[in-house]
């Protein structure tokens, strides 16, 4: 089940939605996401220097995130040259639950970290249309995230996210910089293995242009 009542903290301007999703739905889409990582297993991806990222990675939807030597982008394939799964009802719920927009992500991100697995301070830039937010579900282990403004150098917070919290930057923090500094691995029961699963939402392209009736 998706909480309503709980109103979002505010984390350097973006939506902090603790605890959304209970114990059930956190649970229901654990196993839709078996499914998709059935189709479009896991795969190891590689910075454009070469080195190999902490997190394992893969998608779902019309469009993935991918990321090799020849840089980051979204690609319709999966390495493999399959094509995505589809993004999971129980995961679009979400969406609609907290993102204002009737457009719906084109793209699932769908991030595995395991023992010391993090993720170093980014901005997400590699969409067409930043009016649109982000949405992020965190499952399983708890990881400390850190955010800042839209300047690398500038102040940064910090929070733990937890299984079931929900987290949106959009607005001025749609381009704010992030990333994940560590995790208390083995904190949470909710994944066999324990590790965390972090799912990002993202419309990637421009929309169709829109009748403005003037
Ligand atoms: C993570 N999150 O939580 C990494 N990006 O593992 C992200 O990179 C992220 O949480 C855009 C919006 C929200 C996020
Ligand atoms: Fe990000």
């Amino acid at each position: 089940m998706i909480a309503h009542d709980i109103p979002p903290m505010d984390l350097a301007g973006a939506r902090l939605y603790k605890e959304k999703l209970d114990r059930a739905a956190q649970e229901a889409l654990v196993v839709a996401l078996r499914d998709v990582v059935s189709v479009a297993p896991f795969f190891h991806p590689e910075t454009r220097w070469g080195k190999k990222m902490s997190v394992r990675m893969t998608s779902a939807g019309r469009l993935g995130w991918v990321s090799d030597r020849r840089g980051y982008r979204y690609e319709p394939h999966h390495p493999t040259g399959a094509e995505w799964p589809a993004i999971p009802d129980a995961v679009l719920d979400v969406w609609r639950d907290v993102a204002g927009t009737e457009r719906l992500p084109d793209c699932c991100l769908i991030n595995y970290y395991g023992d010391g697995a993090r993720m170093g301070l980014h901005q997400d830039r590699d969409e067409g249309d930043f009016s649109f937010p982000v949405v992020s579900i965190s499952l399983g282990d708890d990881a400390l995230f850190r955010v800042g403004g839209i300047e690398r150098q500038g102040p940064t917070q910090s929070a733990w996210l937890g299984s079931g919290d929900v987290l949106v930057l959009d607005g001025p923090s749609r381009l704010a910089y992030h990333g994940i500094d560590r995790l208390r691995f083995g904190s949470s029961d909710l994944l066999r293995d324990h590790g965390r699963i972090n799912l990002t939402l993202r419309v990637v392209d421009v929309p169709p242009a829109r009748e403005t009736g003037a």
